[in-house]
């Protein structure tokens, strides 16, 4: 398969608890490359819009709110089949249900405080790593 691109975000409760570079080694041991990274603070709306999929289920305020909380790290992640690897990496989205060795299981504290975010599909992908970055930001 050829080289594939994630997008991934180092969530408010990670970055508060100075966790960026320990998550960015689990993805580098696992073979990807951090091709884009930067920190940033969300605006409500940019919030609003990013999880846009999630508006009508009961967490979405609280989602959103978390998600402006603090500043997040939000990268571009490329390696073979890496959307597939990144979510391998991350874990299940409740920690309590997430494997040994993944982020989700060594770091998340909650299932809404779950340390990283990860595209779940080729479309997706696209998706958030346009909202997020520039081609020149983009440095294979
Ligand atoms: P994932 O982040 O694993 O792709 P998702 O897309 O279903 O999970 O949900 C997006 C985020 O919303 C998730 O990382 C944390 C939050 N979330 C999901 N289900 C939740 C719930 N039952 N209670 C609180 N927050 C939840
Ligand atoms: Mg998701």
């Amino acid at each position: 398969m050829a080289l594939e691109r994630t997008f991934s975000i180092i969530k408010p409760d990670a970055t508060k608890r100075n966790l960026t570079g320990q998550i960015a080694a689990k993805f580098e041991e696992a073979g990807l490359r951090i091709v884009a990274s930067k920190r940033i603070q969300l605006t409500l709306a940019q919030a609003q819009t990013f999880y846009g999929v999630h508006k009508d289920r009961p967490f979405f305020d609280e989602l959103c709110e978390f998600m402006i909380s603090e500043p997040i790290v939000v990268q571009v992640l490329e390696g073979e089949n890496a959307i597939a690897k990144n979510r391998e990496v991350m874990g299940a989205t409740n920690p309590a249900d997430a494997a040994e060795g993944t982020i989700r299981k060594e770091f998340a504290l909650s299932i809404g405080e779950n340390s990283v975010h990860g595209s779940d599909a080729p479309e997706t992908a696209a998706e958030e790593i346009a909202f997020f970055f520039s081609g020149l930001e983009l440095v294979g």
